[in-house]
C-alpha cells in the first residue's frame, strides 16, 4: 500500500474528465488500495482518483465513523435523484475552505464493484452528497465551483497565500 499525493485547487489536472474502465485489472485493484489509504489517512470520506492525477472513473468513499462502509465505485453512474439539501462541504483539494453546496437529497447510483459485478445503490444524506461530489471530481469538477465568483475568487487567493506560507 501506498499514500498518494492530493492534487491542489486550482490545479489544471483536477479539470481533466476521466475515462471508463474497462478492466479491472491488478493496477485498478493496487490503485483502489492505496486510494483508500490516502483517503483514510487524510482523513476524508471520500477520494476521487482525478484527486490523485489519475483520470480514470475510480472513487472510495467510507461515511461510517469507525472505517467499516468502504465502498469502492468503478464507473458510477447516477441514475435517478431527488429531493434538494444543502450541507457544509470541504474537499481534501480544497484545504481548509468549507462552505454550503445544494445537492440532491437522495441519488440511485449504478457501479462496478472490485469483482467487476454492477451494482445498485440508494443513498441519502451525507453519502448521497459524497457521490455527488465524488462523481463531479471525476468530470473535472470541484465543489467550489457551485459557489459564486466572488467566493471562488476569495478562495484561490486564501490557498495562494497559505501556499507562500507552507512554502
Ligand atoms: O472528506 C471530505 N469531506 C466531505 C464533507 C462534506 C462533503 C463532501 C466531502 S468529500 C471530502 C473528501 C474529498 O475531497 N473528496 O473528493
Ligand atoms: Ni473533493
Amino acid at each position: 500500500m501506498a499514500l498518494l499525493p492530493i492534487l491542489r485547487f486550482p490545479d489544471p489536472r483536477l479539470r481533466k474528465a476521466a475515462a471508463p474502465i474497462s478492466n479491472i485489472d491488478n493496477g485498478i485493484r493496487k490503485l483502489a488500495a492505496d486510494m483508500a489509504e490516502t483517503m483514510y489517512e487524510a482523513p476524508g470520506i471520500g477520494l476521487a482518483a482525478t484527486q490523485v492525477d489519475v483520470h480514470r472513473q475510480l472513487i472510495v468513499i467510507d461515511v461510517s465513523e469507525d472505517k467499516t462502509g468502504l465502498l469502492t465505485l468503478i464507473n458510477p453512474e447516477i441514475l435517478a435523484q431527488e429531493g434538494l439539501q444543502a450541507g457544509e462541504e470541504g474537499c481534501l483539494s480544497v484545504p481548509g475552505i468549507y462552505d454550503k453546496v445544494e445537492r440532491a437529497e437522495q441519488v440511485t447510483v449504478r457501479y462496478l464493484d472490485l469483482d467487476g459485478n454492477s451494482q445498485t445503490l440508494a443513498a441519502e444524506g451525507l453519502l448521497a452528497v459524497c457521490i455527488q461530489h465524488e462523481i463531479d471530481h471525476l468530470r473535472g469538477k470541484v465543489f467550489v465551483d457551485h459557489l459564486s465568483q466572488l467566493k471562488q475568487t476569495r478562495i484561490k487567493s486564501k490557498l495562494a497565500k497559505q501556499a507562500r506560507i507552507t512554502a
